[in-house]
């Protein structure tokens, strides 16, 4: 399969998603991965489209040396879950509000109320920049590199705050 998958150098993150059309939401999640020089790879991949491609991707993700696995779908969202169910890699779900979608909801319980056992970390609708921050977040427990450039991060999000503070009038 890997051909055909858009890929950043030595992807360790996998970002698939349910239609080409999720791709405005989806982007996120590459988009901050590159900001933090982490590789990944975007494609994608249909549960109820494509259930093969589905099979074989999420079985040979880990094999592929993916770590961490970002899945968004919208309507009735089955592709996490049943990535989850495929592989032992984190599966992260994007619930996306699509144009099946009823306000979004039903992907959000979808992805999140998957059965114990088989978890799927849910991040909130259309919030694919904390999937790939959160990616980022699991790869780091084993990479200090990481850990620095996130540290980084979110200490910039907090002077992004402290100037809009200063810029309103600090109290
Ligand atoms: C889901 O159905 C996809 O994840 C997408 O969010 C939604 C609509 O897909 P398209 O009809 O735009 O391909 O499977």
């Amino acid at each position: 399969m890997t051909p055909e998958y858009k890929i950043m150098s030595k992807p360790k993150i996998g970002i698939i998603m349910g239609s080409k059309s999720d791709l405005f939401v989806m982007q996120d999640a590459a988009d901050v991965l590159k900001e933090l020089g982490i590789g990944y790879e975007i494609t994608v991949v249909s549960a109820h489209r494509t259930p093969d491609r589905m099979f074989s991707y999420a079985r040979e993700a880990a094999g592929r040396g993916l770590k961490v696995i970002i899945a968004g779908a919208g309507g009735a969202a089955h592709l996490p879950g049943m990535v989850a169910s495929l592989t032992h890699l984190p599966v992260i779900g994007v619930p996306i509000k699509s144009s099946n979608s009823i306000d979004g909801w039903d992907s959000i319980l979808s992805i999140l109320q998957m059965p114990n056992g088989i978890p799927v970390a849910t991040v909130a609708l259309n919030a694919a920049k904390n999937a790939g921050i959160l990616a980022a977040q699991i790869l780091s427990t084993a990479d200090d590199a990481i850990t620095k450039k996130l540290i980084s991060y979110k200490e910039n999000l907090k002077k992004k705050v402290e100037e809009s503070a200063s810029e309103m009038g600090d109290v």
